[in-house]
């Protein structure tokens, strides 16, 4: 099964797939869930997830060395087959079903209180960024974890970009919205599209980050292709995946799972291990790829970039 995740262009032109290997490959594809979508019938043709992605070139970039992890990496494998992305499916194995995405053309676009509204290509937004590689933990308030090499840029290049005017006070992000492609956005009960919200201040920290690729390689479909936001002191929700516009706003944004379940969801969402969840304990976290459980840290180990941004707010729900 391990080859069927390999893109085309990781496979040198001398291994390219003997038909008869190939065929047995489509039996097997058609037989999965939710990636029975071949790009044609015809022989020879690659499965629609195998399709060269056009940035492919821009990776591996130069790892920068201030972002120190204190575990192993996690497993690629591991981490590229156990994802959230309820837009395909409410369970962890949706990285078949999300190939169906298509990740050009892609726009971003950059609205609401800013001097610089605009609509970003994002192969032109790849070429203008400085792109660089953080390791990073990664903590799913389901209390399993991940850390990973992100590729991709800080979050304040972007905000830089969109110039935000005085009284801009919140990012509101959005996820593309297409049940043809998405069969989770045809359940209606979800408010979609997929909304996310920073402070201004928070999307500026250093820590904030706007991921395109993974592991060394543009980010595969089920991370949240092209572009998707990395916040690693947050929990996970927080990290809205295949961003399609960010509106500067003074108006705190309701996220996806704050308007589905505001008793258990928050705007802030801060890891705290001594905050459980209203249904499970938040103290450790399993670590994916291994056996190991570990011990969870305040603000998921990242207390002395980002504890200043909230030492003078009281009454605020930090940690949920
Ligand atoms: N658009 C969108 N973004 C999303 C989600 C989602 O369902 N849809 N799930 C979130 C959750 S709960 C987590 S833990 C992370 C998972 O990221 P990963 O699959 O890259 O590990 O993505 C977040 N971003
Ligand atoms: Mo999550």
């Amino acid at each position: 099964m391990k080859t069927l995740t390999k893109r085309s262009w990781e496979i040198p032109e001398s291994e390219a797939t003997p038909e008869h290997v190939f065929l047995n490959r489509r039996q097997i594809l058609a037989g999965l869930a939710g990636a029975g979508a071949l790009m044609g019938s015809g022989l020879g043709m690659r499965p629609a997830f195998a399709e060269e992605d056009p940035s492919a070139g821009l990776y591996p970039v130069e790892r920068n060395s201030a972002f120190t992890l204190d575990r192993p990496l996690t497993d690629e494998d591991a981490a590229s087959k156990y994802n959230n992305f309820y837009e395909f499916g409410s369970h962890k194995q949706i990285w078949p079903a999300a190939q169906a995405l298509k990740i050009r053309p892609w726009t971003v676009e950059l609205d609401g209180m800013i001097d610089s509204p605009q609509t970003v290509d994002i192969d032109d937004l790849l070429a203008k960024m400085p792109l660089e590689e953080r390791l990073y933990r990664h903590r799913c308030v389901e209390a399993w974890s991940m850390a990973v090499p992100w590729s991709g840029f800080p979050l304040a290049e972007l905000v830089k970009l969109a110039g935000p005017q005085t009284g801009a006070k919140y990012l509101r992000f959005e996820t593309f919205h297409d049940p043809s492609i998405a069969s989770g956005q045809k359940q209606s009960w979800y408010p979609w599209p997929y909304v996310e919200g920073l402070t201004l201040a928070e999307a500026t920290n250093e820590l904030a980050f706007m991921a395109t690729g993974i592991y060394g390689k543009p980010l595969a479909k089920q991370f949240g292709a092209p572009v998707r936001l990395v916040v690693p002191w947050k929990y996970g929700f927080k990290c809205i995946k295949s961003v399609v516009r960010i509106s500067f706003t003074d108006q705190r944004p309701v996220s996806f799972w704050e308007e589905i379940q505001p008793k258990e969801y928050g705007f802030w969402a801060n890891v705290n291990p001594s905050v459980p969840h209203r249904r499970w304990p938040q103290a450790s976290e399993r670590l994916l790829g291994t056996d190991e459980r570990r011990n969870t840290l305040l603000f998921n180990g990242y207390e002395e970039q980002v504890a200043d941004l909230y030492k003078n707010m009281t009454g605020e729900l930090l940690y949920m």
